[in-house]
């Protein structure tokens, strides 16, 4: 009777050890999503029943190496002792009710971090490759190869794999879904803490799977519509009207010229004139398209438009690729 004193004493002493100091070790990573805190919760109670049988195997195992170890000269056999009803059910029960208790547990926190759901959440697109991760922002029609996030709301994000399957896992989030081809996955997050974290594929995915990550940065309103502002400045200039406009400034040409329905200083708008009919100082007319936006540019004086001096502007010489992108941005003036 002594000898289960005394281990009962020793299993709660070293459960509480085993707790601390599994504890004391940063299992989890930070909790940077409000969808974390029930998986958290559960997590926790495992520790608890982790710690307690650890105790209960490690304890009475050293107790009895320690203790019951044969005597010098003793040579005699140990007790034969054959089935103990009571025991048996009770290690079977206790199990059982504690295995039922933990599959109710994962299913109540499973329920609780997809209960929190915003009728108004951001919608984000993700797309996964062999190996890499890109985030398309329907709402503002730019692509970024990292997930920005305003910290407390909530996102969707819209996953589809366009090779094999990949899984999306962000363990400061805490929840992983897979990312399957031909097929729409969603992941739903409230980001609740303002850092840099990593998503990282959580399916083996091929040679360079280990190499699959992306960064994922959560900010706070005004640092994400910043950023959200310079990805639409940097989409428009790599279309050929942003580089276009690019060019007419590095040129010079909204020198002389306005892009407003006003005439510029010293020559025509070009607001609305691509398909316009242009009045020459000859009293003929000419359309303004491709061709004759071209030769102006190439060759203003080829023909005078009606009010400006043909002098003014010197002839410029762009590649065609340059002159293509001026075009479009003239184009778009309208
Ligand atoms: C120094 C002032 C000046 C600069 C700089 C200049 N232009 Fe002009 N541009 C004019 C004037 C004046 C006219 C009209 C005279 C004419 O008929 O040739 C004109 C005419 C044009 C036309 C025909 C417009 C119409 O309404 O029919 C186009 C197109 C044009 N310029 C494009 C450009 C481009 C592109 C640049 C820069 C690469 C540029 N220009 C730079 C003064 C300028
Ligand atoms: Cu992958």
């Amino acid at each position: 009777m002594i000898h289960i004193v005394v281990v009962g004493i020793l299993v709660i002493i070293m459960a509480i050890l085993t707790y601390v100091g599994a504890n004391s070790v940063g299992l989890m990573p930070v909790q940077a999503s409000a969808q974390a805190v029930p998986i958290d919760w559960m997590w926790g109670w495992q520790v608890v029943a982790i710690s307690f049988l650890f105790a209960l195997i490690v304890v009475p195992i050293f107790y009895s190496l320690i203790v019951f170890r044969r005597k010098k000269g003793d040579t005699s056999d140990a007790e034969h002792i054959e089935g103990n009803t009571p025991l048996e059910i009770t290690w079977t029960v206790i199990p059982l009710i504690i295995v039922v208790a933990f599959a109710y547990m994962g299913a109540y926190s499973l329920g609780e971090s997809r209960r929190i759901t915003d009728p108004n959440a951001m919608i984000i697109k993700v797309t996964a490759r062999q190996f890499s991760w890109t985030f398309e922002y329907p709402e503002y029609g730019f692509v970024s190869n990292e997930l920005h996030l305003p910290v407390w709301k909530q996102v969707v994000l819209k996953m589809e794999a366009v090779d094999v399957i990949h899984s999306f896992w962000v363990p400061e989030f805490r929840v992983k879904q897979d990312v399957v081809p031909g097929r729409v996955t969603e992941y739903r997050i409230t980001p609740n803490l303002v850092g840099s974290y990593k998503v990282r594929c959580a399916e083996l995915c091929g040679s360079n799977h280990a190499d699959m990550e992306g960064a994922v940065i959560i900010s706070t309103q005004a640092d994400y519509d910043t950023w959200v502002a310079e990805q639409v400045e940097l989409a428009a200039a790599a279309t050929p009207e942003g580089r276009g406009k690019k060019l007419i400034t590095a040129n010079g040409c909204i020198g002389c010229h306005s892009v407003t329905p006003q005439p510029g200083v010293s020559a025509p708008s070009w607001f609305g004139l691509f398909g316009s009919q242009v009045l020459l100082a000859d009293g003929s007319t000419v359309t303004a398209d491709d061709a004759y936006i071209t030769e102006s540019i190439l060759d203003p004086a080829a023909k005078e438009v009606e009010g400006y001096s043909p002098t003014i502007m010197k002839p410029f010489t762009l590649t065609p690729d340059e002159i293509a992108d001026i075009l479009a941005y003239i184009k778009s003036l309208k």
